[in-house]
């Protein structure tokens, strides 16, 4: 297939989950509108159609909290059929009336896509006019982190739920499952009758899943009163490395339409030194999640350790240092595995316990040549392009295999590949 067939064909992924004004992820597993999918959906979009690609970020941006909070999910009301739906999170708080949305987020990649996406934009009036447009909402979802997020002096941004981190049944939440919290209602789930269970969360992840729901949505959305009570919170170190780069980047937007940078030179520098103090292992050599209920790091080694290079959390030495570890101990593996096959908990076809994702290499590729490791960004980009030329725009592929699975036609794959075909690494 020549590079041009795979772009039309990236595009026609877009296209097929287009409804308007966002892009479902998948037309079959998920038919609402998911806060980071959407943001590199906007990314993908920005290359085939730019106006389609502001429509995607300001739909996602009609879904903000009075708090400034950005929703993991947006949810279409025309679609009634999903199932754990928006009945579990009653009296959300948000701006716009009519709005139906979850009671969480989900990783801050919005600003960093919409920094891209403006660039992509020849004509620098209506790059500036449309930044300038969601800038506001843009620094309000990212100062919410700052203002309800955090505990006790360190900035770092507690994680609340499983979903919110993008990889629901990661390992790395196994001893909170194992913990055998349910929640009081029964739930319902569509998931498994879309795709094999094999490759979905378990029924005890979703026990856990639900318990928060209901747990959050009981303490109404107040994450001051809900802290110091949850099973649940963490610092993830990928969420907490998207937040950085977001603000830095937002920041360089706040730059070029004269507007205050939204969070001081200063206080980034403490963030980073925080994360490094906090997060860094050394015998790992990568960068693990803290447990703040067990007052402990999480001993799971997987792709969030690399997550650093992505927002530069880490200078060209340490980022080669992490990522030569990872690629070491994975050479067995397609490049590159969301978790250490040396790992506990591994397996190589379950969703975020192994398999490869796109938007994982993604950052990573983008972070190493930011860092200046061109090479090894060259060579994960085109490893990325060719898993999806051969096994096709699957949510994620068998780490041993290169199997596709979960759903198919997903949109960030296009998104993305289409992104890496045509911002290649010089
Ligand atoms: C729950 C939409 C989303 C992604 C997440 C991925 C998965 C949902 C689910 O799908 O989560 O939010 O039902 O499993 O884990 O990263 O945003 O693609």
């Amino acid at each position: 297939m020549t590079e041009q067939d795979l772009l039309s064909r990236a595009e026609g992924v877009l296209r097929a989950n287009d409804v308007g004004e966002y892009t479902k992820p998948s037309g079959r597993l998920y038919p609402h509108q998911w806060n980071w999918d959407s943001a590199f959906n906007a990314l993908g979009w920005a290359h085939v159609d730019w106006e389609r690609a502001t429509r995607e970020v300001e739909a996602l941006l009609a879904a903000q909290w009075t708090n400034g909070m950005l929703p993991h999910i947006r949810y279409n009301p025309s679609v009634t059929d999903y199932a754990p739906g928006p009945e579990w999170w009653t009296d959300v708080p948000v701006t716009r009336a009519g709005e139906v949305t979850s009671g969480i987020s989900q990783p801050p990649v919005l600003s960093t896509m919409v920094h891209l996406v403006g660039l992509i934009q020849p004509d620098e009036q209506r790059r500036r006019h449309w930044w300038d447009r969601v800038y506001d909402a843009l620094a309000e979802s990212l100062l919410y982190f700052e203002r309800d997020r955090t505990t006790g002096n360190s900035p770092l941004i507690v994680l609340v739920h499983p979903w919110e981190s993008g990889l629901d049944n990661s390992p790395r939440w196994d001893a909170a499952a194992a913990k055998g919290f349910r929640p009081t209602r029964p739930y319902r789930r569509v998931d498994t009758t879309k795709v094999a269970a094999a490759e979905r969360p378990t029924s005890r992840d979703y026990d856990l899943y639900m318990f928060l729901v209901e747990l959050i949505a009981s303490h109404r959305y107040d994450m001051r009163s809900y802290l110091p009570v949850t099973p649940f919170a963490f610092y993830d170190s990928m969420f907490n490395a998207a937040w950085y780069r977001a603000v830095k980047d937002l920041n360089r937007i706040a730059d070029m339409i004269n507007r205050p940078v939204i969070v001081s030179d200063a206080s980034l520098d403490a963030f980073r030194r925080a994360y490094q103090a906090t997060l860094w292992d050394d015998e790992a050599a990568m960068f693990l999640d803290f447990d703040l209920t067990a007052r402990a790091k999480v001993p799971v080694h997987s792709w969030t350790g690399i997550a650093a290079v992505y927002a530069g959390l880490v200078d060209g030495g340490q980022a080669e240092l992490i990522y030569d570890g990872y690629t070491k101990r994975s050479r067995n593996c397609r490049r590159f595995p969301s978790v250490l096959p040396d790992q506990t908990g591994f397996e190589s076809d379950r969703y975020h316990r192994g398999p490869v994702w796109v938007n994982a290499n993604w950052m990573i590729t983008r972070g190493l040549a930011e860092l200046g490791l061109q090479s090894r960004a060259r060579q994960l980009g085109e490893a990325t392009i060719e898993l999806v030329r051969r096994s096709g725009f699957y949510e994620y592929f068998d780490a041993y295999t290169g199997r596709g699975a979960g759903a198919d036609q997903f949109s960030w794959t296009a998104a993305l590949t289409i992104d890496l075909i045509k911002r290649p690494i010089v």
